[in-house]
């Protein structure tokens, strides 16, 4: 738990009206879990922001947790607050716009090698980036909603990315 990361990232939540999600290219369970689950809690929270997904490519095999969100015009970045979740590296980010945004922070569980944000928050000994977005719930449940369609998509990339929960990243933590 790092809560002055998280505290940094939802104070720029709170900064912002409009956010774009990013996650990374030839997306897994965890990409696009995370990505949608944040999507899913910061709509039910800020109802009045806008908050989309916007990404430049798909799998079919996670298709069954639904679409993204339409591509929009280059000027909607530039007062965008962007979130890149569960990409190390910014070469791996499906949409290239990312770097049109006015801000981006990074949520993530891979190696720090190369940090491409100024604000980020970090913990490669979580087993996935959807663990990481349930924490960031239970850690501000005070303020932020969730669903059972949020739930669900966080539970998605907790499952895969943890080899059903067999994988030595699996903490305590993980199944609580
Ligand atoms: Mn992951």
């Amino acid at each position: 738990m790092n809560i002055e990361a998280m505290k940094r990232i939802l104070d720029k939540i709170k900064e912002y009206d409009r956010i774009i999600i990013f996650r990374h290219k030839r997306p897994d369970g965890d990409a696009v879990g995370s990505t949608k689950g944040l999507r899913e809690i910061l709509r039910l929270t800020y109802p009045k922001k806008e908050i989309l997904l916007l990404n430049s490519d798909y799998s079919d095999y996670v298709s069954f947790l639904g679409d993204e969100d339409a591509p929009v015009d280059d000027e909607y970045y530039a007062t965008a607050l962007g979130i890149v979740i569960d990409t190390a590296t910014s070469d791996r980010i499906s949409n290239p716009k990312y770097a049109l945004c006015r801000e981006v922070v990074r949520i993530d569980h891979h190696i720090d090698n190369n940090p491409y944000t100024e604000i980020s928050w970090v913990e490669e000994h979580k087993s996935s980036a959807c663990e990481m977005i349930a924490e960031f719930y239970y850690a501000f449940r005070d303020e932020l909603k969730i669903n059972k369609e949020a739930a669900t998509y966080i539970y998605t990339g907790m499952v895969t990315d943890s080899g059903r929960f067999r994988f030595r990243s699996v903490s305590g933590d993980t199944m609580r």
